[in-house]
């Protein structure tokens, strides 16, 4: 069974973080009905929905992914690379708590679950403005015996890594290839978004299916024409807070635990 941890679009969503895009007014009921619609595509995807205390005063609350990398075997907590955002963590470690024995990366390491992908036994964590080298090596430390190889990629263009590119299924990835190189991938298929559509690298997998936003048809028809099993939803409100669908969710393996 999957549990998708979310946390409800804060009041103060406007002074969000923003590093890459300009500053652009959020329409706070447009964007909590739009999210609304985001958990209800989790359900209908078979997730039980685990809804987070709400932090109002958090302006980036929402993006819950931030906050935690889970694996099977445990979560590791992270330490948000915004101080703006540390106080986000310790009601994820709660829920997740109860699901998985806790680690988490300790000063000076800095990570945003953003920069996560882990795709079977191989995680890949983008370096980037929110994540160091050092928090890197922590995450090889915590993961290294349980049979987890660690790899940083270098990318570009974008806050996260999983701007860049997202796990499809096991053996593929879809990326941007202006903001990260395939190469980082070796051994997995990779699968290249449409060139106009920049920011169309976040799909959410979920038990087999896509969660993919509307506002990419381009890549949608793409990756409908592979076969993908696809869900839409409109994530364009979230995205003027440089959130993608990802970023929205925990998704959390509950039986093997
Ligand atoms: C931030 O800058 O931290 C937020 N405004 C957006 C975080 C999006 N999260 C993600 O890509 N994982």
């Amino acid at each position: 069974m999957l549990l998708a941890l979310v946390r409800s679009v804060p009041a103060s969503i406007a002074q969000c973080e923003l590093t890459h895009l300009e500053r652009l007014p959020i329409d706070l009921q447009l964007a909590a009905r739009q999210h609304q619609q985001y958990v209800d595509a989790l359900d209908a995807l078979g997730c039980i929905v685990r809804k987070l205390p709400e932090l109002p005063h958090l302006p980036d609350s929402v993006f819950v992914e931030d906050a935690a990398v889970v694996l099977d075997e445990l979560a590791v907590i992270t330490r948000p690379g915004a101080e703006s955002r540390r106080d986000e963590i310790s009601s994820v470690a709660e829920a997740l708590g109860e699901y998985r024995a806790l680690r988490f990366i300790e000063a000076p390491g800095t990570l945003d679950g953003g920069d996560v992908i882990v795709v079977g036994r191989r995680i890949f964590v983008g370096r980037s403005t929110r994540t160091n080298d050092e928090a890197i090596r922590q995450l090889g430390e915590i993961t290294s015996s349980l049979g987890y190889d660690v790899q940083a990629v270098s990318f570009r263009g974008c806050l996260h890594l999983r701007s860049a590119a997202t796990k499809l299924a096991d053996d593929t990835v879809l990326l941007n290839p202006q903001w990260v190189s395939g190469n980082a991938f070796a051994g997995m298929k990779t699968i290249e978004i449409d060139a106009e559509e920049p920011s169309a690298a976040n799909a959410l997998e979920v038990g087999g299916s896509l969660l993919f936003p509307e506002s990419y048809p381009r890549t949608l028809a793409r990756l409908r024409a592979r076969g993908y099993d696809i869900r839409t939803v409109d994530a364009s409100e979230l995205a003027k807070a440089e959130g993608a669908l990802t970023c929205c969710s925990l998704i959390v393996s509950v039986e093997s635990r």
